[in-house]
């Protein structure tokens, strides 16, 4: 049942400038609070561009990456847990809002991709390749919750 430390992954959840204008920030972090993992960094932060072109680097050949970019520049904020990356993008559902189950994040409460209010990192790798990217070092905290010290 307990899970050993390297089952924990690292994630990287982004709420999307649409999500902090529509004051979705507490509801979207409260999804990822009740589901039971654990929050290591947050920071409300305006995105240069230059960090969100390097975070989207793998689409620059796509059509829509300009816009994307003009899109990006919000509060970001870091989630650790057992199986997290999968788990965060279940919660948060397909890209396209319209295809998005009921009860996903993106399902809920957003209509277009463009505008599709959060962000979650596709691989453990890119989890700690984007943590990297938004967190300097000294801004991630470690701590054990009280009442669950499962959850590491
Ligand atoms: P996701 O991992 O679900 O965020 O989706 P992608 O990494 O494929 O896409 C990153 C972002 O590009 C999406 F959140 C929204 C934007 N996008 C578009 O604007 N148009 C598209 O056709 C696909 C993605």
């Amino acid at each position: 049942l307990v899970a050993s430390l390297e089952q924990v992954e690292q994630t990287y959840i982004m709420v999307k400038p649409d999500g902090v204008q529509r004051g979705l920030v507490g509801e979207i972090i409260s999804r990822f609070e009740r589901k039971g993992f654990k929050l290591t960094g947050l920071k409300l932060f305006q995105c240069p561009k230059e960090l969100a072109e390097e975070h989207y680097k793998d689409l620059k050949t796509k059509s829509f990456y300009s816009t994307l970019i003009d899109y990006i520049t919000s509060g970001p904020v870091v989630w650790e847990g057992v199986g997290v990356v999968a788990s965060a993008r279940k919660l948060i559902g397909s890209t396209n809002p319209l295809q998005a189950e009921p009860g996903t994040i993106r399902g809920d409460l957003a209509v277009q991709t463009g505008r599709n209010v959060v962000h979650g990192s596709d691989s453990p790798e890119n989890g700690k390749r984007e943590t990297a990217l938004w967190f300097k070092e000294g801004e991630l905290c470690e701590w054990t919750p009280a009442q669950a010290p499962w959850l590491m």
